[in-house]
């Protein structure tokens, strides 16, 4: 960890650009309550350094003989605070001008402006936080869905560092076992005596991990969300089902065929997970380039994508090319087909459907009058399902670079673990656990350099 811990006095604006009821200015630093004491009067009583913590007091804030606005400000004493340092917040009126003129004050009397994210940084800095509440903070902030927003919020609490740092210890008491029976080969309790033990104990760690990996991958599904496209026939019905989804009519609908050109999107949330729903042109010999355009378009979503509904209108006679035209879209996507318009009359005979059946999950719709809808849409929470799990209190809400060191601490413990069970070099499996505890560390930071730190932190807003 960095030892060098700024203590200067930042202030931001805290709240997002535009009117609102309230509009918060926050300070923090060594000198945040002197600061704030610079330009604020208070309406009653004692200045705000001689306040007890917590406490809130309305007042103006002044520019030399000029009152820029009515506030009330709450002081934090330092270490009982976001960022363990002596802050201030002032709820202003929450009007963009206002708040700059506010903010620009504060500046001018001795504050400088927030990085974004470095009233989050500080608390880390300060130790109040890991890594793991840092990104917390940011997918809490972000969190699509109620869902997310729990795991994040869990996370938040500690529940990963903890965890992380279960296994970090464990590790380091098992490599400390080994490195002392390699030096004292002849002791009683050599570890590496019974190797199948030894086994055993990196399989439950490696177990950890695995569930640790898991989580990692719910967590990002459920912050990035599972895509699922809608493909077809020109005329399938789509569109119809788009918007039936979306609850809204978003996509045009028409009887004529090759009425989606681009493909639209739309989020919708399926049992608190965001699900994108992807609504394309309709796939046959295209006429003209920009039909031929939004096909091309139509085929890479599909590829990009978690789901199809590969939708199919049963009213219309199967062509001879109809399953083989629905394989070389799909490509490798898991599809489900969809039998649509199940109000009107069927053109498909029963041979027809046969291998279709017999191939694919089915499902069988009518947008016109709801038939099938529910069953359609308990398949589509099942393959979300499938996806992110439902147990939330294993689902990890960690960025990109850590998923890679949960990889990192995984491949290094299976080494281990399959050292073990052969007749490896001692050495080599010490080695093996040393960088999986590494990685571990890492994770919460422990170990975290200031390059990481500045991407974690650019990814949050100024003020937070
Ligand atoms: N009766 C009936 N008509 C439907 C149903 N679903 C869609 N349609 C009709 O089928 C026609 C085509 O529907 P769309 O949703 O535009 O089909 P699409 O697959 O998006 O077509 P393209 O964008 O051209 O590829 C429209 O006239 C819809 O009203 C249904 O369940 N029952
Ligand atoms: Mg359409």
């Amino acid at each position: 960890m960095n030892d060098e811990r700024p203590t200067d006095c930042i202030a931001a604006i805290a709240t997002p650009p535009g009117r609102g009821a309230l509009g918060i200015v926050r300070l923090s630093g060594h000198e945040a309550i002197a600061v704030a004491d610079r330009v604020f009067r208070p309406r009653h009583g004692a200045a705000l350094v001689a306040r007890r913590a917590w406490s809130a007091v309305l007042g103006n804030i002044v520019d030399d003989m000029d009152v820029v606005e009515e506030a009330l400000a709450t002081v934090f004493h330092a270490p009982q605070s976001y960022t363990t340092e002596n802050m201030v917040e002032l709820a202003c009126h929450g009007g963009q001008v206002v708040l700059a003129r506010v903010l620009d004050v504060l500046l001018r009397h001795g504050a400088r402006l927030a990085q974004p994210g470095e009233f989050t940084r500080r608390a880390l800095l300060n130790g109040r936080i890991d890594v793991t509440q840092a990104e917390a903070v940011l997918h809490l902030i972000d969190a699509p869905t109620d869902r997310a927003r729990r795991a994040a919020v869990r996370q938040l609490d500690g529940a990963l560092k903890l965890r992380l740092q279960h296994i970090h210890q464990n590790l380091l008491a098992l490599r400390a076992q080994l490195e002392a029976a390699i030096e004292f080969a002849d002791d009683a309790g050599d570890v590496f005596a019974d190797r199948a033990a030894l086994a055993a104990r990196l399989a439950t760690h490696l177990d950890e991990l695995r569930a640790l990996a898991r989580g990692a991958e719910t967590g990002r599904r459920m912050h990035d969300g599972v895509r699922v496209a809608l493909a077809g026939r020109p005329n399938a019905g789509k569109s119809s089902l788009f918007n039936w989804l979306a609850r809204e009519e978003r996509a045009l609908v028409t009887p004529i065929p090759g009425t989606t050109r681009d493909t639209i999107e739309v989020d919708i949330a399926v049992d608190g997970v965001p699900v994108r729903v992807i609504d394309t042109a309709g796939m046959r010999r295209a006429r003209g380039a920009i039909e031929q355009q939004g096909i091309q378009r139509a085929r890479q979503m599909l590829a990009d994508s978690d789901y199809v509904l590969w939708l199919c209108d049963l009213t219309r006679r199967p062509a001879r090319d109809e399953v083989a035209c629905a394989r070389a879209c799909l490509g490798a996507t898991p599809a489900v087909w969809v039998w649509t318009k199940a109000d009107l009359a069927a053109a498909w005979p029963a041979t027809a459907r046969a291998p279709i059946e017999a191939a694919w999950r089915t499902a069988t719709i009518s947008v016109k009058t709801g038939a099938g809808m529910p069953a359609l849409e308990a398949v589509v929470a099942e393959l979300v399902r499938a996806q992110c799990g439902s147990q939330d209190d294993t689902v990890l809400m960690v960025s990109a670079w850590q998923r890679d060191l949960l990889a990192r601490a995984f491949e290094a413990l299976a080494r281990a673990h399959a050292g073990a069970t052969t007749a490896a070099l001692a050495e080599l499996l010490v080695e093996d656990l040393r960088t999986a505890q590494d990685a571990i560390g890492e994770m919460t930071g422990a170990v975290t350099s200031e390059a990481v730190l500045d991407a974690l932190f650019a990814r949050f807003c100024i003020g937070k």
